[in-house]
């Protein structure tokens, strides 16, 4: 590898060359280091998933374009990802198998985490992603290619879904009756939000559509937000996308691969807490928008639990796994994560609607 990753850092504008690196983070999709140069300036060397991304030059494409708006209305160097571009001037480079990689500025003094340390920490995430979606209010949505084209469509993650089950390549669908049953139980409610921005009753936004915790840099020493990374997905979307994703994975009282489903619920204190963030930095959210957040995390949620049934069934093709049924707890946290919002439905729009209330009486307050 070390050969490898020398002739690839190579290609690149790079304060120097490759002294050492190590595989970083725990993305499930694209492969990661951590590169140090030899003047000791480290920084983000990716491998991009070429299956999961049929189409990396648009995929970079996308990157380049949001990343450079975001740089253009920050002062902070640490406000947006930046990218090193290619001895060429390129923002990737194809090798000779056909790979793709890409190197970022590594983010310094700065933390990513797997789970909120205090709800503090999430609140930084709610302003990250939310300011995030507000900065490219006015960016060219329809410029954005779709990386993966529906992407967040639930109806045709179902689709999906029933095609593999039908397959059932593993001879595993039998074990699993009651994971299938509880996912199709629900399948009514998969066009939600994909046939209101349709209609036009939802606003297409610029979207992350993967707002997981560990996809925010927070500020080492204060803990605020910095930068919103992982943008391999940023696409036209809806603002329940981005919500949905970061409760189903933040407000969670466990990892999103805990074993023990007793430890599995959604916090409520988290909720809250998110959506004021949210909020405050997303003040323009239309009235249904709001009305229908508790819908996006519920929805986010069932999708990301029948993905993962679905990688499942089909023999963990797409998402990265460290044990044999990791797919199957993974999918389990999300079905019990999305039964518990169901007991909770009432008490998450009390809080939307609180948070709501309070922003409208005191708009300027923390
Ligand atoms: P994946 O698509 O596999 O999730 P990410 O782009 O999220 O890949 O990167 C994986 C991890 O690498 C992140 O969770 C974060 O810890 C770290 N990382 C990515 N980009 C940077 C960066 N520019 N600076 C510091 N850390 C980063
Ligand atoms: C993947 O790349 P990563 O690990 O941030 C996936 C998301 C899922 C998530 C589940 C491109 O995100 O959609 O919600 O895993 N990304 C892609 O943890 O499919
Ligand atoms: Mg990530």
């Amino acid at each position: 590898m070390e050969q490898k990753l020398k002739e690839i850092t190579k290609c690149f504008q790079l304060d120097g060359s490759l002294r050492s690196f190590e595989r970083y983070g725990c993305g499930h999709i694209n492969t990661t280091w951590l590169l140090y140069t030899e003047r000791g300036t480290r920084y983000i060397l990716q491998k991009i998933n070429r299956h999961v991304f049929r189409n990396v030059p648009a995929l970079m494409q996308n990157v380049e374009a949001v990343t450079c708006f975001l740089a253009q209305a920050s002062e902070d160097p640490r406000g947006s990802l930046r990218l090193v571009p290619t001895a060429l001037g390129f923002s990737y480079h194809q090798d000779e198998e056909g790979e793709y990689w890409r190197i970022y500025r590594f983010v310094e003094d700065s933390i990513c985490l797997q789970q909120a340390r205090t709800p503090a920490d999430f609140y930084e995430s709610a302003i990250a992603f939310g300011t995030f979606q507000q900065m490219l209010k006015d960016f060219p949505v329809n410029t954005l290619t779709p990386t993966i084209p529906r992407f967040h469509d639930t109806a045709d993650r179902y689709r999906i879904f029933r095609e593999t089950l039908a397959a059932d390549p593993m001879g595993r669908a039998a074990q699993i009756s009651s994971e299938i049953a509880f996912a199709l139980e629900r399948e009514g409610e998969a066009d939600a939000i994909v046939s209101r921005l349709v209609s036009g009753a939802l606003p297409l936004r610029v979207t992350h559509n993967d707002t997981k915790l560990n996809n925010v840099m927070l500020d080492a020493a204060s803990g605020r937000a910095l930068c919103v990374i992982d943008l391999d997905t940023v696409m036209a979307g809806s603002s329940l996308y981005d919500f949905g994703d970061s409760i189903r994975f933040g407000a969670a009282s466990a990892a999103e691969d805990e074993q023990d489903l007793d430890r599995v619920e959604v916090r409520l204190d988290l909720f809250e807490i998110f959506t004021r963030g949210y909020l405050k930095a997303c003040p323009d959210l239309t009235e249904l928008e709001r009305k229908l957040l508790p819908l996006g995390a519920k929805l986010m949620t069932l999708e990301c639990g029948v993905r993962f049934l679905t990688d499942y069934l089909d023999g963990d093709h797409y998402f990265a796994i460290h044990r044999p049924s990791h797919n199957l707890d993974r999918c389990r946290t999300q079905f019990r994560l999305v039964s518990d919002m169901e007991r909770k439905w009432e008490a998450l729009h009390a809080i939307v609607e609180a948070v709501s209330q309070e922003m409208k009486a005191n708009p300027g307050d923390e």
